[in-house]
């Protein structure tokens, strides 16, 4: 075979049937041969950026490796930022480009691609002569999948069309998660003996169903309340001890678990700036962090007493063992703080009222969709309101397009989760800066790959998180302000539906159309600056 088509082969073989990307010089022919020879699924971004928080987005909802394909040079420096956010978000992707020749120092498009991808944190993995292609693309994907981050292989160009054997098998991704040593655990679960008030947090680490299992069987066993972190949201229910979300997300019916523990046990979180309240949630409490990911077991984002670098699985039911062969007893504290909560306690709501609200609209397309749905956020002011009042039913159905702190990832993410979501409908969440960042290009992507996506642009006409800097300062506001296109006009010019809300009178017939979409809808909300609650930093 052609290299180009023993990299398709090789993929197809390993179980990818879908990717993303952009073709250029580095990347036609292996695209090409994914397609016509491998019968794949290619979805074309309109950004490189897009094509990588597509698989990114594909990944999260479909809980599979993402793949993506960009070309060389300008191809990979345009996934920057979407990389970053990979990278950040811990999703396993890999991403194919190519490479121009080291003797053609004249090509406008060559660059030092390892550094460019060092810099962002990704796993680079060079194909230095043909026959290592194949053996290059199978180690990058267990490495990708084992590590849980994105993984760049650079596939010289000149070697599309040399020929080298083929090479169909399977590739073995594990890469098991060291035991951790007895003295860190014996400290934790004597800290947990002596707990009177123990709380689980499960993180994102926790969401595998074997993880899952033993983390709530560790809750039980401990008689703990569990929360979760915004990513693990809807882990648990309330009958399994679920007091939802911890941090600046936490319901009135779940706060007194948080605040009255005394000693908070953490398996796979990342205990960010939202989970923790800014540092100071866990401030009088013990607590013991668990976590696969050994950087941040070292370094952890917040105040811990004991850190230990294990599977959530594995290390609570350890966990159990030792504390069944110490014959300690369960506290009482879930029974107390759980007693009488129910799921609808733990989410939030609001009334459409009298005037046109973010969280009156959004509370009402959440009421009104279908329960299996597919929620992706994009970055931006309007989040403090999009992340309470509208949601998917389990986890992997919501993504987040913000583990970089970037605005106008979403869309790409919407696309991506889309194609995994089986047919169900994807509701992606914007700003209109965010939309117009990427939103709008990416919508052609969306109609053109016939995606049930139902946009809704929280627009405010403005930079709404500049906007808001800008006043409390009492600088003019002026450059934060936009006059930007009707929405709902350049969707249908694109091929898409288009409504506009701007009062309470229109709210039906948006609610209507999302119901009864049969091409990407737009639903442009429009709102006054002034009028957004401010988003919890
Ligand atoms: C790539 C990138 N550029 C700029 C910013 C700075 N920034 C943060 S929020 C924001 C406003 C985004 O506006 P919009 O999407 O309308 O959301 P809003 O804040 O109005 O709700 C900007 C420009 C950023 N976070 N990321």
């Amino acid at each position: 075979m052609f290299v180009h088509e023993a990299m398709a082969n090789a993929l197809a073989a390993s179980g990818v049937d879908t990717m993303f990307g952009l073709i250029g010089d580095a990347n036609l022919f292996f695209t090409n041969a994914f397609v016509e020879a491998e019968g794949g699924r290619y979805i074309s971004a309109v950004h490189e950026a897009s094509a990588v928080m597509m698989a990114q987005g594909y990944a999260l909802r479909s809980g599979r490796l993402g793949v993506a394909t960009v070309t060389q040079g300008p191809g990979l420096t345009n996934t920057a930022t979407a990389l970053i956010d990979t990278v950040r978000n811990n999703v396993p992707l890999m991403l194919i480009t190519g490479d121009t020749a080291p003797s053609n120092t004249h090509n406008q498009q060559s660059l030092d691609q390892a550094l460019f991808v060092e810099a962002t944190g990704a796993g680079y993995v060079h194909v230095g002569q043909p026959a290592e292609a194949v053996p290059a693309l199978r180690a990058a994907i267990a490495q990708a999948v084992a590590q849980r981050r994105p993984v760049v292989v650079n596939c010289p160009t000149e070697f599309a069309w040399e020929m080298v054997d083929a090479d169909d098998r399977a590739v073995d991704a594990s890469e098991p998660v060291p035991a951790p040593p007895d003295e860190l655990l014996d400290q934790a679960v004597g800290m947990i003996a002596t707990a009177r008030r123990p709380l689980v947090v499960a993180g994102h680490g926790a969401t595998p169903p074997e993880q899952r299992d033993a983390v709530l069987d560790f809750a039980q066993r401990i008689g703990a309340p569990i929360a979760t972190t915004f990513r693990a949201r809807n882990l648990y229910t309330a009958a399994e001890g679920s007091v939802g979300i911890c941090g600046t997300l936490t319901t009135d019916a779940g706060a007194p678990a948080i605040t009255d523990s005394d000693c908070v046990i953490v398996f796979g979180s990342s205990l960010n700036t939202w989970t923790t309240a800014h540092r100071t949630l866990f401030n009088d409490k013990a607590v013991i962090y668990v976590d696969a990911e050994a950087a941040r077991v070292e370094r952890p984002n917040a105040p811990v007493d004991v850190a230990i670098h294990g599977d959530a699985a594995q290390t609570a039911r350890t966990f159990i063992k030792w504390l069944d062969a110490g014959e300690v007893p369960p506290t009482g504290f879930r029974q107390r703080v759980c007693a009488g909560i129910r799921d609808v306690d733990l989410r939030f709501d609001a009334d459409l009222g009298d005037t046109l609200t973010l969280a009156g609209v959004l509370s009402e397309l959440n009421r009104s969709l279908p329960t299996q749905r597919t929620v992706v956020w994009d970055g931006g002011r309007f989040l403090g309101e999009a992340l309470k009042y509208i949601y998917g039913p389990d986890y992997r159905s919501e993504v987040l397009a913000t583990a970089f702190g970037a605005v106008g990832l979403g869309m790409g993410a919407a696309i991506g989760a889309a194609c995994a979501a089986g047919g169900e409908p994807t509701v992606f969440i914007t700003g209109d800066g965010g939309f117009m960042m990427n939103g709008l290009a990416e919508l052609n992507s969306a109609v053109r790959a016939s995606l049930p996506l139902i946009v809704v642009i929280c627009n405010d006409g403005s930079y709404g998180a500049e906007y808001d800097q800008y006043v409390h300062k009492s600088v003019s506001p002026a450059l934060s302000l936009f006059d930007w296109p009707s929405f709902a006009s350049v969707a249908h010019a694109m091929g898409a539906d288009g409504v506009t809300v701007s009062s309470i009178a229109d709210v039906p017939a948006a609610v209507a159309a999302a119901r009864a979409r049969v091409c990407p809808l737009v639903i442009d909300v429009v709102l006054d600056p002034g009028d957004i609650p401010e988003v919890a930093h």
